[in-house]
């Protein structure tokens, strides 16, 4: 073999060494999904995951995952994401596609979901994860939320959900039922059986049901205690699918309630469990990371191993808690590729990480030679409309996020810029418009209007640098010459509680209007950049 064989074949070595096997690391960190993933829901395909989350009004709706390792996870492709599919006009940010569970079956993937305010109970199936996915199947027959599917031995698919009780024996008291689902004739037929109130004897928004058939023995897991402070995970189990189911008496099996205020992470519950190809358990579920108590990223998903003690789930033997690092799944090691930090508008369509708020109605922006052109729109943020907004997922409590905009206007009704965004209620605007860069604060729907600076130029540079809990605006001519404008801001406007600042999450991105006119302009975005600091 000559020299320079021997050489190449060391640096392939070399190469793949580092890439799937030396930079394989012990353990992983949590949140496994930074920033805006609420209500997990986990299946298994051989050896690929896949993951989907609720999205509310963000459009395209229900974003689909894809992993090999459990911890490395890669946006593949949204569920929602032909207006067509559904209509999120005039709803409230809280409202829109809540919990959804995604399963497969005989080849076929299945998302079943809620689309509160929209239609209610549907689901959708695709043969590529990816998609597309079909026009939803609704189920008006299909009560309450959270649905979730399994398929018994006989092959027969059992719809489990949650829904209200009519004469209630204590506050916020709730029920989880099946039914079987007649995938021919999709809707649920025969008798429909209620499973449990939860494990408490007040346990209050039993909800977030799933199924398992474990070792000849069904486990229903669900969340109690509803989606805040008092969040829960608890098991319960039967012989038969459709009930008794006797609830553990190790429960509640998971939850950050005893822990206190000050503990950094909490609300912890709305789980899904899921079996490795080498027989190891791990769940998903959501939580809250907060500083001083205040929450700006809501509900992100994390990972904690399972281990079975007979019929019982023990979350992470030892701890009973989600840990922030723990040794990683027993998988092979595959990094995804990663979003760059500097978007250029490349190509002939947004990634996948880019979101409208609510159901586009029309186009509203084009994307060619590298620039994003988005078009004036009557339409404002405030508004329950689609407006001509870009967001991206804030995963991240210390980043930045940056823009180079082209933009002039003649007339005082058309503004363009950058934003954070919460809700309509609750959100920041940096915007250029006829004469000058102003920096607005909308908080519980009052709009302050925080500085103004004279600027005419049509090329300007707007960033924004969130540390914590504050967030300071800048401009300039040049990314060289940023200064900032107006004070440092609090980010209590994008946190959790805040007014309708309820189930959704916050986005980074950029805005355009001509509030309430008529308009021909776009403003023109050259790039965009979102970095973790
Ligand atoms: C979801 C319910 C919940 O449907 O909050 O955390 C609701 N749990 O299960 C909206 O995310």
């Amino acid at each position: 073999m000559s020299f320079k064989t021997i050489k190449i074949t060391i640096i392939g070595l070399l190469f793949c060494l580092n890439f799937y096997g030396q930079s394989a690391p012990e353990n992983f960190d949590n949140p496994i999904l930074p920033g805006y993933h609420p209500d997990p829901s986990i299946c298994r395909v051989g050896d690929d995951y896949y993951l989907v989350n609720s999205t509310f009004v963000w459009f395209p709706g229900i974003p689909v995952y894809h992993s090999k390792d459990l911890v490395n996870w890669e946006l593949i492709g949204h569920a929602i994401n032909r207006p067509e599919q559904m209509d999120f006009t005039g709803l409230p940010d809280k409202l829109g596609v809540f919990a959804p569970t995604i399963r497969f079956h005989d080849g076929l993937f299945y998302i079943i979901n809620t689309c509160v305010g929209c239609g209610m109970n549907f689901y959708v199936t695709a043969t590529n994860p990816a998609g597309p996915w079909s026009d939803p199947n609704w189920l008006p027959e299909a009560p309450g939320i959270d649905p979730s599917l399994m398929w018994d031995d006989d092959g027969k698919c059992y719809y489990t959900g949650m829904t209200g009780v009519e004469d209630k024996q204590w506050p916020d008291q709730s029920v989880i039922f099946n039914q079987e689902l007649d995938l021919n004739q999709k809707k649920l037929v025969g008798e429909r059986h209620e499973l449990t109130f939860g494990h408490a004897n007040n346990a209050s928004y039993s909800e977030g049901p799933h199924l398992y058939h474990i070792n000849g023995k069904y486990l229903l897991m669900l969340s109690e205690g509803g989606t805040g402070l008092f969040h829960a995970l608890t098991v319960h189990h039967s012989d038969s699918i459709n009930g008794p189911y006797i609830a553990d008496y190790i429960n509640p099996v998971l939850t950050h309630r005893n822990l206190g205020l000050d503990y950094p992470l909490h609300a912890i519950g709305h789980g899904d469990l899921v079996q490795t190809q080498h027989g190891e358990w791990w769940s998903v579920m959501l939580g809250k990371r907060n500083i001083d108590r205040i929450t700006t990223l809501s509900r992100e998903t994390f990972l904690a191993k399972v281990e079975f003690e007979g019929q019982t789930p023990i979350f992470n033997p030892g701890y009973g808690k989600v840990l922030m690092e723990q040794k990683r799944p027993d998988l092979p090691w595959t990094p995804v590729k990663k979003d760059p930090i500097n978007d250029q508008f490349e190509g002939d369509s947004l990634a996948l990480k880019w979101y409208t708020i609510r159901t586009p109605k029309e186009s509203f922006y084009t994307l060619k030679d590298g620039l994003l052109k988005l078009k004036l729109r009557k339409e404002v943020m405030d508004s329950l409309v689609n407006s001509s907004i870009l967001v991206q997922r804030i995963e991240h409590h210390k980043f930045e996020a940056a823009t180079k905009m082209s933009f002039k206007t003649s007339k005082a009704n058309e503004q363009a810029g950058i934003t954070i965004y919460r809700t309509n209620e609750n959100h920041f605007t940096l915007l250029k418009d006829k004469t000058s860069l102003v920096l607005l604060k909308t908080f519980m729907g009052k709009k302050t209007e925080i500085a103004r600076i004279p600027y005419k130029s049509k090329e300007v540079y707007l960033k924004v640098k969130a540390n914590d809990l504050e967030v300071q605006f800048s401009y300039g001519a040049s990314m060289e010459s940023l200064q900032p404008i107006g004070e440092k801001q609090s980010l209590i406007v994008i946190a959790d509680g805040q007014g309708n600042a309820m189930f959704n999450g916050p986005g980074v991105g950029v805005y355009a209007t001509s509030n309430g006119k008529k308009s021909k302009n776009n403003a023109v975005f050259d790039w965009f950049t979102y970095e973790e600091k």
